[in-house]
C-alpha cells in the first residue's frame, strides 16, 4: 500500500529557528535544502507519495511538520506548538490533513508538540517535556478515547522531544536513549540502547515496514544492524543544527 508523506521545503529563515540544547552554528541552506530532497527520495523510496508544502519564507522552524500534528488512522490531531514562535505553522498543515482525515485542534492553554507523541499500537505515549503540558495531554487524550487509543505520559529528561529519546525501529524493537528515558517503562518490548558514544542517535523513522536512519551514527547502526534491520540512510547534518532529525521532517499517512 502507497503510503503519504507530508513535508514541507526549508525555510529561508532557518537559521532564527528555535534552539534549547544545541548551539547556534551557521546553517548551510543548500546543503539544508540537498539533504531534505535526499530525504524526500528515501521516502519515496519507501513506498511514500510525497506532498510537499511551498517554504514559509517567516516560519523558521516550518520543515518540521511533525510538530504539528499527530495522525492516527481514525483522525488526525491539530496540536498547538510549545514554542510560541511555531503556532503558525498549523494552519496549512491542517488544510492538507482536511482532506485525509477528520481534524481535532488542540486550544490554549493545551501545547503539544507532534515530536513528543509515540504511537506504539493503541497506546500514545507522550513526553513531558518543556513543549507539551497537561493540558496537551488531556485534549490529546480525549480527542483519541473514542477510537480506542490510551495515552500515558512519560518523564523524559535532557534533550527536546519524547522522540529525541526512543522511536520504534521495527515491530516491537525500541531505539532508546537511556540517559533521556527510563527502558522500563516499556514492558514486552525487545529494546536496543543507542552507544554511549552516540547521545543524539535515537529517533530512526519508520516507514512501512523500513527505516530512514541518520548517516552520521555509524556505531547504533551497528546495533541495528546486529538485530537485523537495515536503515536506509540519509545524512541531515545541517537540519541537526536546528535541532532537527528523521521523525521531524514528515507525517506519514
Ligand atoms: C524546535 O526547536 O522546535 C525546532 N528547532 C526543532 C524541532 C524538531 N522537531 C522534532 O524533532 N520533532
Amino acid at each position: 500500500m502507497t503510503l503519504l508523506a507530508i513535508t514541507r521545503c526549508i525555510s529561508p529563515a532557518m537559521a532564527r529557528c528555535e534552539l534549547t540544547h544545541v548551539e547556534r552554528s551557521a546553517i548551510d541552506l543548500v546543503q539544508a535544502e540537498h539533504q531534505h530532497r535526499q530525504y524526500q527520495q528515501a521516502l519515496r523510496a519507501l513506498d511514500c507519495e510525497v506532498i510537499e508544502l511551498r517554504a514559509e519564507p517567516d516560519l523558521p522552524d516550518s520543515v518540521f511538520v511533525e510538530d504539528v500534528a499527530v495522525v492516527l488512522d481514525e483522525v488526525a490531531v491539530i496540536t498547538r506548538p510549545g514554542a510560541e514562535s511555531r503556532r503558525a505553522e498549523s494552519a496549512s498543515v491542517a488544510q492538507v490533513l482536511a482532506r485525509y482525515r477528520a481534524l481535532v485542534h488542540l486550544a490554549a492553554p493545551a501545547t503539544l508538540d507532534g515530536g513528543d507523541v509515540l504511537r506504539l499500537g493503541r497506546e500514545l505515549l507522550v513526553g513531558a517535556s518543556g513543549r507539551s503540558n497537561a493540558a496537551g495531554v488531556a485534549q490529546l487524550q480525549a480527542a483519541v478515547a473514542g477510537f480506542g487509543y490510551a495515552v500515558r505520559q512519560l518523564p523524559i529528561r535532557g534533550w527536546l522531544h519524547l522522540k529525541s529519546a526512543v522511536t520504534e525501529v521495527a515491530e516491537g524493537v525500541l531505539l532508546v536513549q537511556p540517559q533521556w528515558i527510563d527502558a522500563t517503562a516499556f514492558p514486552g518490548f525487545r529494546i536496543i540502547e543507542v552507544d554511549p558514544d552516540e547521545p543524539h542517535a535515537a529517533n530512526a523513522l519508520r516507514v512501512g515496514t523500513g527505516l530512514i536512519y541518520p548517516s552520521c551514527f555509524p556505531r547504533t547502526l551497528q546495533r541495528l544492524q546486529a538485530a537485523g534491520i537495515d536503515p536506509l540512510l540519509v545524512d541531515v547534518s545541517e537540519l541537526q543544527k536546528a535541532e532537527g532529525a528523521v521523525t521531524c521532517c514528515s507525517l506519514i499517512l
